[in-house]
């Protein structure tokens, strides 16, 4: 089994590194040189043409798109139990909530990091930066009631893949005025995923510190 996953610390790939590391199947990680435009080089298109981290390779086959690689690492390892399986009355859900966080939320976080890339000059970029940032917190609000109605997990008693992409776009609000954390139902989440043995090891591994919240 030959499974290499290109990330870079912190980026989008964070959530099939904790995959990986929840799975414990061998895989080898390679380090993007995001600085030096790795990912826009030649190399690296063919494996991803939207020239974006994360991509994953199975067996010689690249895989991108976060919330994709998730799936389809569910989908190899299904008794490892990250996500019900087809035809679980609870597999609705998954699809769902992965897909409410790759389409809604993680975009609305993109621009919040990149807003020059919808905006004319710095004065645009801060306010497009700062609608970004207060669309989030409305979603984080919808996150909250869901978890505070069906919690504890975004699946219920289930933890799953949606619960660690939630994780990873929840501390890619560490900067906003009212970070994921400060919603009770959304702390408790982060707090139970972080400690999981699979995230503390994937934090170590990209150098990243725990806890952020
Ligand atoms: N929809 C893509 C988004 C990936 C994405 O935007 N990755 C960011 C890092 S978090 C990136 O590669 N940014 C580099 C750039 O935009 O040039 C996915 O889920 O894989």
């Amino acid at each position: 089994m030959r499974i290499t996953l290109y990330y870079v610390p912190s980026n989008a790939s964070m959530a099939p590194h904790l995959l990986l590391n929840e799975i414990g199947c061998p895989f080898e990680l390679k380090l993007v040189d995001r600085e030096n435009n790795e990912h826009q080089s030649a190399e690296y298109l063919k494996l991803n043409p939207s020239g974006l981290i994360p991509v994953l390779v199975d067996e010689g086959r690249p895989i991108h798109q976060t919330a994709a690689i998730l799936l389809h690492l569910t989908d190899k390892f299904p008794s490892a139990g990250f996500a019900p399986g087809v035809g679980d009355a609870r597999r609705p859900a998954l699809y769902q909530w992965l897909f409410y966080l790759s389409n809604t939320l993680q975009p609305e976080l993109i621009t919040y990091f990149y807003p020059h890339r919808l905006a004319d000059d710095e004065a645009m970029a801060e306010r497009v930066k700062h609608h970004a940032e207060q669309r989030v917190a409305g979603m984080l609000d919808l996150l909250e009631a869901h978890l505070a109605a069906q919690g504890p997990f975004m699946l219920g008693a289930d933890f799953s893949i949606t619960d660690l992409m939630l994780l990873m776009l929840c501390r890619w609000t560490r900067m906003h005025a009212r970070p994921a954390q400060t919603r009770p139902h959304l702390k408790r989440l982060i707090e139970t995923v972080a400690a999981r043995p699979a995230v503390v090891k994937t934090f170590a591994v990209e150098k990243l510190p725990l806890p952020w919240y």
